[in-house]
């Protein structure tokens, strides 16, 4: 298609002219933008086509990821890395006077996802392409994505995102494959040949469509595809109003809900979930017939994984697939189904387990129920054999029990596999949170602890850090990311040092132009740059962080000489648009913002900034300018984190708590290369159980403690009266839930060592190069290796 610049620049200007009838001189940054990006596209298509026919031919068994949430910001730079044609586009465009950074400005983030989850699913589909692995997403195509996030007066205000106004250059819309999908209406049975037949009568239609996307791997001639539902109306006749039916049925995929770790028990969540497990499984299985003349050995040839328990309805809808319109036996259909489906879990924080009410499941999914039913039963029997007479327990592990369907025991229940998502939280499921399950199903069992895909968290958004390392050790890291560890014989090389040094000085420069001009706030990149950047939630303790703020305010009002080496310190959150006291917090980091920033008399030693709409395109430019890392979740609370390692590889070093993959970080860096503090897991669940924690005692006992806490209510920081008042009484009143004021000496002191350790770069500076040299293990290669392996059983042929 184009294999030199001069061949790129030759058909891009025969395109924008034939698109759009202009000439190149009348042609706008975004004609640029789609012009190139549907170039790209028509780039892939052969290896697409080729990619599907091989898998075709070899029959290699395929994997599907089932997510509610893909978080894939955005796309241009990835796509052109990946297919290897970065350096000749912006040659290309150069010579045309077009800057490649200014065009990649032009592409909204596709922001489907709420957090560390979706964000997984899409570093994960990378490296199932890159490893030439069969593997593809299905999820659902939202017309808006996570909420815009603006800061007005200190306050988190949510705009709706508008990600498609410009439409979507990198999606085929493929009408031909859509699928419908069946709500409401009720089961009859009929008797057929001695066997009960079941069909949904009088259900009202939605039909899906599919908008398929391409995934190329990082040179690889492999293209997955992330297939994308959209809810339409059917053209199946309905006899009620119809624009009424048209606006509930496009409601389903119209957002993407805001909560993160939240179960709020929203009908139309539940539409979303079977609407994406319904059209995926149906798309999957009509594939699979077009190959297979029966669907007897399907679980050889499929696997279907389930992140998390949103899309857990691919139990009972396969199920149902099997038993109505396959007439397979139950004991058949299970055992398909249960060899087919595995399940990862992503978090034990009881509010985030989804339950629902019976009252809205069955009417809603009549038949789906029914199935669910007679799982629940078939299960609780067998349960009998393991606990006999233990009523007690066995209610507790029930699926359906006291009115409501636990999704969570369903997918423990029909899969083969459960994994957690970093070694602690493993543990804490199979002793704790899941234990019951976990005696009776020990083989299901399964640790993969997280990771991320370096090609764009550090290869794309720190070039000149990855430049730096190709020229140490070159650039098999790019494909085999444990290469890094190569790095560490740097380690005492002044040179080399200073380098990174310098790279980091630029991007921090980078950094804090974004931060001028989105807060007007001038920061000085001579500064440590400490950052804390991930969903707002109490168990992350944002709150720590800014006492801790508070606190070194204080002792620099007290005594202006206090000896501190200055600090940035910069947030980004977003609060669930429901979550009061996530928004509170919000308030009191841009409270403290302003009074620190404003006053003269610490200008030069600390500053506080909050930066808005934290997402993926901006997380891109905060990693690699970051010096420290703040991961300090009250510990067994983070199954795992995935920022963590992002700052990790970019050379941030971390302050955190022995949580989710902070342990195994420091398992691989060393004690002396990370900064940990706090109470540790096997603690926290102490005081948990038994009691023991009183958070008055340190209020009163520590005047640190006790002046920052007063501060919050006495109008120290300008702030109206009782603004924070549900921050004080979380601490005093209910007795710090994640024991924020436990930890706070402890954090003190680490942060004190922190600056001490930023002070020595001759000590600094190694230890953030054993961060980079020693991240290659948390690249999502390494995760997704072991998923194929341990729990799929799919291989990559050796294609490059
Ligand atoms: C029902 C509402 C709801 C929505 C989302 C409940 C739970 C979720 C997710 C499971 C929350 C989530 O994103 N969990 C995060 O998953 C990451 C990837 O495994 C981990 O790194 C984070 O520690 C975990 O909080």
């Amino acid at each position: 298609m184009f294999s030199n610049s001069e061949e790129f620049k030759e058909t891009f200007l025969k395109r924008i002219e034939m698109t759009y009838g202009k000439t190149f001189a009348e042609s706008t940054k975004r004609d640029h933008f789609n012009t190139l990006g549907h170039m790209i596209r028509e780039y892939v298509s052969r290896n697409w086509i080729e990619t599907n026919e091989r898998y075709r031919t070899n029959k290699e068994k395929q994997v599907y990821y089932l997510s509610i949430e893909f978080l894939l910001g955005r796309l241009l730079k990835q796509n052109l890395l990946s297919l290897g044609i970065d350096k000749v586009v912006e040659e290309g465009l150069g010579e045309l006077g077009i800057d490649i950074n200014e065009l990649e400005e032009i592409e909204a983030d596709a922001a489907l996802g709420n957090g560390g989850l979706g964000r997984l699913a899409a570093c994960f589909l990378d490296s199932l392409a890159s490893l030439n692995l069969p593997g593809h997403g299905c999820g659902i195509r939202y017309k808006h994505g996570l909420f815009e996030q603006k800061i007005v007066d200190g306050y988190q205000v949510e705009l709706p995102e508008q990600w498609l106004r410009n439409g979507n250059v990198w999606e085929v819309r493929k009408a031909d494959l859509s699928v419908e999908v069946p709500f409401w209406g009720k089961v009859t049975a009929s008797n057929e040949n001695g066997r009960l037949k079941f069909s949904h009568m009088d259900a009202e239609m939605v039909t899906a469509v599919p908008y398929d996307m391409p995934v190329p791997g990082y040179e690889t001639r492999t293209v997955n595809t992330l297939r994308l539902w959209s809810a339409e109306p059917s053209p199946y006749p309905v006899n009620q109003d119809i624009l009424k039916y048209k606006r509930d049925t496009e409601s389903i995929s119209e957002f993407l809900y805001p909560d993160d770790t939240h179960d709020e028990g929203k009908i139309l969540r539940l539409k979303q979930q079977y609407f994406l497990v319904s059209a995926s499984i149906n798309s999957i299985i009509r594939a699979y017939r077009k190959q297979n003349s029966s669907l007897t050995d399907f679980h050889q040839h499929v696997g279907i994984h389930i992140n998390d328990t949103h899309p857990v309805l691919a139990i009972p809808e396969l199920m149902r697939v099997l038993l109505d319109e396959e007439q397979m036996s139950w004991d058949e259909a299970w055992n398909i189904t249960t060899k087919t489906i595995s399940y990862t879990n992503h978090t034990t924080l009881s509010e985030a387990l989804e339950k629902w009410p019976v009252r809205i499941f069955q009417p809603l999914l009549p038949r789906i129920y029914m199935i669910v039913e007679e799982i629940n039963e078939r299960f609780c029997r067998s349960l009998w054999d393991y606990f006999p007479g233990d009523w007690h327990r066995i209610e507790n592990m029930a699926i359906i029990a006291h009115d409501e369907v636990k999704m969570a025991h369903l997918a423990l229940v029909g899969s083969y596999s459960v994994n957690g998502v970093a070694a602690i939280h493993t543990e804490i499921l199979k002793q704790r949170e899941m234990n019951s399950f976990y005696q009776i199903f020990p083989e299901k069992f399964n640790n993969k602890t997280n990771g991320i895909t370096h090609r764009r968290w550090l290869l794309k958004s720190n070039p000149k850090l990855a430049n730096l390392i190709c020229e140490g050790i070159g650039d098999s890291w790019i494909k085999r990311p444990g290469d890094l560890k190569e790095l560490e014989k740097y380690k005492q090389d002044h040179g080399f040092l200073e380098e990174l040094y310098r790279i980091k000085q630029e991007n921090k420069q980078h950094l804090a132009n974004i931060i001028k001009e989105q807060t007007g706030v001038s920061v000085d990149t001579a500064s440590i740059f400490d950052v804390q950047v991930k969903r707002l939630h109490a168990y992350k303790r944002q709150l720590l962080n800014v006492l801790h703020i508070m606190h070194l305010y204080n002792q620099l009002k007290r005594d202006p000489s206090f000896d501190i080496y200055p600090r940035t310190f910069i947030f980004g959150a977003k609060a669930s648009p429901g979550y009061y006291y996530a928004k509170k917090i919000i308030k009191l980091i841009n409270t403290v913002a302003k009074k620190v920033n404003g006053d003269p008399s610490v200008r030069d030693k600390l500053k506080v900034v909050f930066l808005e709409n934290y997402r993926v395109s901006l997380a891109e430019n905060i990693f690699p300018a970051t010096d420290v890392s703040e991961q300090i979740s009250t510990a067994s609370k983070e199954a795992s984190g995935t920022g963590n390692m992002k700052f990790m590889m970019n050379g941030g070093i971390t302050v955190g708590t022995l949580d989710g993959a902070n342990i195994e970080i420091k398992d691989v860096v060393g004690n002396e290369n990370i900064f940990i503090f706090g109470l540790k897991a096997e603690e926290v669940l102490h005081f948990q159980q038994n009691g023991g924690y009183h958070s008055l005692e340190y209020y009163h006992l520590d005047k640190r403690i006790r002046q920052v806490v007063n501060q919050l209510t006495d109008g120290f920081f300008d702030q109206s009266e009782g603004e924070f008042e549900a921050i004080y009484d979380s601490l005093l009143m209910q007795n710090d839930q994640y024991f924020v004021l436990k930890d706070f000496a402890s954090y003190v002191q680490i942060q004190s060592e922190v600056g001490d350790a930023y002070k020595d770069q001759q000590k600094w500076r190694p230890m953030s190069l054993i961060n980079i040299a020693n991240s290659g293990h948390f690249s999502s290669d390494r995760t997704i290796e072991e998923y194929a392996k341990g729990i799929w059983n799919i291989q990559g042929i050796g294609i490059t």
